[in-house]
């Protein structure tokens, strides 16, 4: 987890396997079957650098949030088979498939803009930012399918507190990586890239607003948006910007990916509301992965207790 290539490293050929399975995998693939916890970092201390040992160590101890739905999760294989992330192509089996070798390490998150403090963060770094917690959120995409995912990560506003937005900061834009070699199939997906996201800055600092580094456990994988993306839970998935490198807080509202492709289908709050349609479809509905018969969608996406009161006084089919 985040190995990082190293001279002191000598196990360089299985470091993508290491990677591509995660740490618990790896060493149940490695034989070390029903290695306790402690054992399994001992034999990680040895063969990796310091850091790398650390970072390798970070997703056991998680908190388990208050934040999470009862709702039973979708398993792990359904989660990282069915994507959208438009750089890898867009076939919801492409990004599984082209996204296997995209290099998530070293990596860097820039944070600028309307902030007394700008800085780059380190992934090392954002994962001592706060412990990290498990949060099972429900996830709707905007094309009527459901999921319910075990993320790790922690409240974004940890890290906005720390770079100390100023009075002018009213929005914060969010950037994903983009690497044309590394992601051939972007030139079929028919939006602009890099991929651009934004909040206003009381909808980032809400603390389900999820800065999230893996899910089930371990890193996520590189179709769920490695090393960092977001994830905003009542709005449509399209909101949850994956594989993050560049946060800027900012005095008007960000320009946003699907909104430039088309502003009528895709406004910039993108909030669930099962009562506002897509202009081509209802919203009424929607089908959770695995699931054969359709249930109501619900406002906010079953978050309106910690969120609606954001809204108050707006017309949420005009700014939908
Ligand atoms: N950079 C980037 N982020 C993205 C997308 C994308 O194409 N590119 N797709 C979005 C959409 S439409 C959805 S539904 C979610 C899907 O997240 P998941 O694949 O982890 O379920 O990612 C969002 N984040
Ligand atoms: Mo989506």
């Amino acid at each position: 987890m985040l190995i990082r290539k190293s001279p002191e490293l000598t196990y360089a050929d299985i470091t993508p396997k290491s990677l591509y399975l995660g740490r618990r995998k790896f060493l149940q693939a490695m034989g070390i079957v029903g290695a306790t916890a402690v054992a399994g970092k001992g034999l990680f201390d040895l063969a990796l650098p310091p850091q790398a040992a650390l970072a390798a160590t970070q997703f056991t101890g998680l908190i388990k949030s208050p934040f999470s739905t009862t709702e039973k999760p979708n398993t792990l294989n359904d989660v990282s088979h069915y994507n959208n992330y438009y750089e890898f192509g867009t076939d919801k089996a492409d990004p599984a498939k082209y996204a296997q070798n995209f290099k998530t390490a070293p990596w860097t998150v820039s944070v600028e803009g309307e902030v007394a403090k700008p800085r780059k963060f380190t992934m090392d770094e954002i994962l001592k930012l706060a412990p990290l917690e498990e949060r099972i959120y429900r996830h709707r995409c905007v094309e009527r399918w459901s999921i319910v995912v075990p993320w790790i990560g922690f409240s974004f506003n940890v890290l906005a507190k720390l770079v100390e937005p100023t009075a002018k900061a009213k929005y914060v834009a969010f950037q994903t990586f983009y690497d044309p070699r590394q992601m051939p199939q972007a030139k079929y997906g028919g939006i602009d890239f890099p991929y651009v996201e934004g909040l206003r800055l009381d909808e980032a600092m809400n603390p389900l607003a999820l800065l999230c580094v893996g899910m089930y456990g371990d890193n996520l994988p590189p179709q769920d948006g490695a090393p960092v993306r977001m994830v905003i839970p009542w709005k449509y998935g399209y909101k949850s910007i994956k594989s993050l490198v560049k946060i800027r807080f900012q005095e008007k509202e960000p320009p946003t990916t699907w909104n430039r492709y088309s502003a009528e289908e895709y406004g910039f709050y993108s909030n669930v509301n099962p009562n506002v349609d897509h202009p081509r479809w209802s919203q009424a509905k929607e089908r959770r992965l695995g699931e054969i018969f359709t249930r109501p969608t619900v406002m906010f996406n079953g978050y309106a207790d910690q969120v609606a009161s954001m809204y108050n006084g707006m017309d949420l089919k005009k700014f939908h």
